[in-house]
């Protein structure tokens, strides 16, 4: 095929098998809860913590060995998976300047990231994290390449025509534009892979097929999804064997949902604009529409919203404390990805209540913060880990059992959230608000006088003599409500309150 002549002759380098591949499915996938991390800005394997300006865009130095010794601070916080930036060789802008320090601008597929390490400090990665029962999630892209002045640098692609002939994307309503034409800009083009050649695709296939077994890689986070054609998915996913997630970004749910039938499922983007609408512009914002949005998620997406991927922030928005300082708003914006349906996803640096605005500058180096665990964020993330892991134990059907809204009389500042045992209650209305929430007994959710613990402070609510709840908040927090019987006397989440409940349960049944 003409565009590999530049590399006849090519061979695969990555072909060491040395560890065990839990090939993850979907389905393991959602008992979990990942922390996405930007390699470059985690943590230095020599447990150095340089200065890093993210308006330079170079390298920091982050590496595979750093996240290695920091595995006990995303662990303790009850992460159970990571995320981490795409690992293969990439190649600096030509014309920018800017270093790929992000990962995201591919240089040759079949060789590392030596900014990251070397083969075995992935496999170390990949093992250590198996030892400990945590899954790998590598980011992955297919779409692109970014462009040299020597198309010879670019393996195994290395000529013009591997690639669609330049054109930029100029009409995101054309979906043959957004699949054929580049990502990027004059000053940094993204050469657009020719996905519609069969010889290209192969190696694609073949590629991911190896990268996954080489590696001991769980699961996939899928960049720029909606750029490549809908049928080249299906068989992407399946020589990939583990669970893939891809990112399609829009804010249209109609949009998102057939990707949901040739990868596992996409990022969550339609309800995260919802949240981003209905909590940043605070009272304003309507949260009526993270239910109406998120229904249609459920109802359009194959495997419902089961298997999406559910976040608040990630690497190319602007972080929620950029725009809202009110720390009341934030703690019920970071609760909403552990209370729905769909797997929890936690950007590194949310924890320690980073502010960094838009890429780059929320690409903060992590080790800056000095991993300190006694955060507020950090200790309500922990209680929110806790509490899904907790739900997941007690209630056999809850990760099958979709998300309902119960309608409150303030709509647009409220919202109650059930999924048996767990109740969120969210508010926007922000620290010096007052705000109720009720729960008719025709909800059928509690008994008469049953005791509830709020998981994020242990304070308890009594439902009323017909199983009806109503609940005030004074500083606008959030709540998320378990019965006390449904929690452990032993466990780590409100354990005093789920004995006390046990102790007057057996008095009631004397
Ligand atoms: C670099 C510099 C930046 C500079 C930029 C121009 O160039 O670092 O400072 O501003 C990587 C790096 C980036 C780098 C880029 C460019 O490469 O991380 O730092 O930026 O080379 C993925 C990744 C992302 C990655 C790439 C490229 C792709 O997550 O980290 O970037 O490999 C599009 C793509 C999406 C892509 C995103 C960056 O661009 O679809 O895959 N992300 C509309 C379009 C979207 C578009 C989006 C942003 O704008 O529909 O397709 O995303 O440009 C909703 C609407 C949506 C709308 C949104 C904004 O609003 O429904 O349609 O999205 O309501
Ligand atoms: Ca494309």
């Amino acid at each position: 095929m003409m565009c590999l002549w530049a590399n006849a002759g090519m061979v695969i380098l990555i072909s060491m098998s040395f560890t065990a591949v839990f090939a993850a499915s979907a389905d393991e996938w959602t008992k979990r809860s990942i922390y996405q991390i930007v390699t470059d800005r985690f943590a230095l394997g020599n447990g150095s913590s340089p200065s890093c300006d993210t308006s330079e865009k170079k390298y920091c130095g982050g590496n595979w060995q750093g996240i290695i010794s920091k595995l006990d601070y995303i662990q303790s916080m009850g992460f159970d998976a990571i995320w981490i930036s795409p690992v293969v060789e990439n190649i600096d802008g030509a014309m920018s300047g800017d270093k790929a320090y992000h990962g995201y601008w591919t240089q040759n597929i079949n060789s590392l990231n030596a900014n990251f390490g070397l083969a075995d400090d992935l496999i170390s990665l990949s093992s250590a994290l198996h030892d400990r029962g945590m899954y790998l999630m590598v980011d992955i892209v297919v779409n692109h390449q970014p462009q040299t002045f020597d198309y010879s640098l670019l393996q195994p692609f290395g000529g013009a025509d591997c690639f669609h002939s330049e054109c930029f994307i100029s009409d995101y309503n054309n979906q043959t534009n957004v699949e054929q034409c580049w990502l990027g800009y004059s000053g940094l083009p993204l050469l657009d892979l020719d996905t519609e050649n069969s010889t290209t695709v192969n190696i694609m296939y073949n590629w991911i097929k190896n990268l996954v077994s080489d590696y001991g890689i769980d699961g996939l986070r899928v960049d720029t999804v909606k750029h490549v054609r809908k049928d080249f998915w299906p068989e992407f996913a399946s020589s990939a064997g583990v669970y893939t997630v891809g990112e399609v970004l829009t804010g249209e749910v109609g949009y998102a949902a057939p990707y949901t039938e040739g990868l596992d499922s996409i990022l969550d983007y339609p309800t995260y604009f919802a949240v981003q609408k209905a909590f940043i512009n605070g009272v304003s914002g309507d949260m009526a529409t993270i239910a109406e949005i998120f229904t249609e998620a459920q109802k359009q997406y194959n495997h419902g919203a089961f298997y999406v991927g559910s976040f608040v922030e990630n690497h190319d928005n602007p972080r929620i404390q950029s725009t809202v300082s009110d720390q009341s708003i934030v703690k019920n914006v970071i609760t909403w990805p552990f209370i729905n349906d769909g797997i929890p996803i936690l950007y590194y640096g949310q924890e320690q209540g980073y502010q960094g605005g838009n890429d780059p500058a929320n690409r903060e180096a992590l080790w800056l913060s000095g991993f300190d665990e006694n955060k507020p964020l950090l200790a309500q993330i922990k209680n929110l880990n806790a509490a899904r892991k907790q739900a997941i134990s007690y209630n056999p059907s809850f990760l099958n059992n979709p998300v309902t809204f119960i309608p409150q009389a303030s709509a647009s500042s409220t919202l109650a959230i059930s999924k048996p045992p767990l109740l969120a209650l969210l508010t926007n209305g922000g620290s010096s608000s007052t705000e109720s929430w009720s729960i008719p007994s025709s909800a059928g959710l509690y008994n008469a006088n049953e005791t509830l613990v709020d998981v994020l402070t242990c304070d308890t609510v009594i439902t009323g003599s017909d199983g009806s709840l109503s609940v005030t908040t004074s500083q606008g927090l959030p709540k998320v409500l378990m019965p006390a019987k449904s929690l452990s006397a032993t466990g780590s989440l409100c354990s005093t309150e789920a004995e006390r409940s046990s102790g007057a349960n057996r008095i009631d049944h004397q």
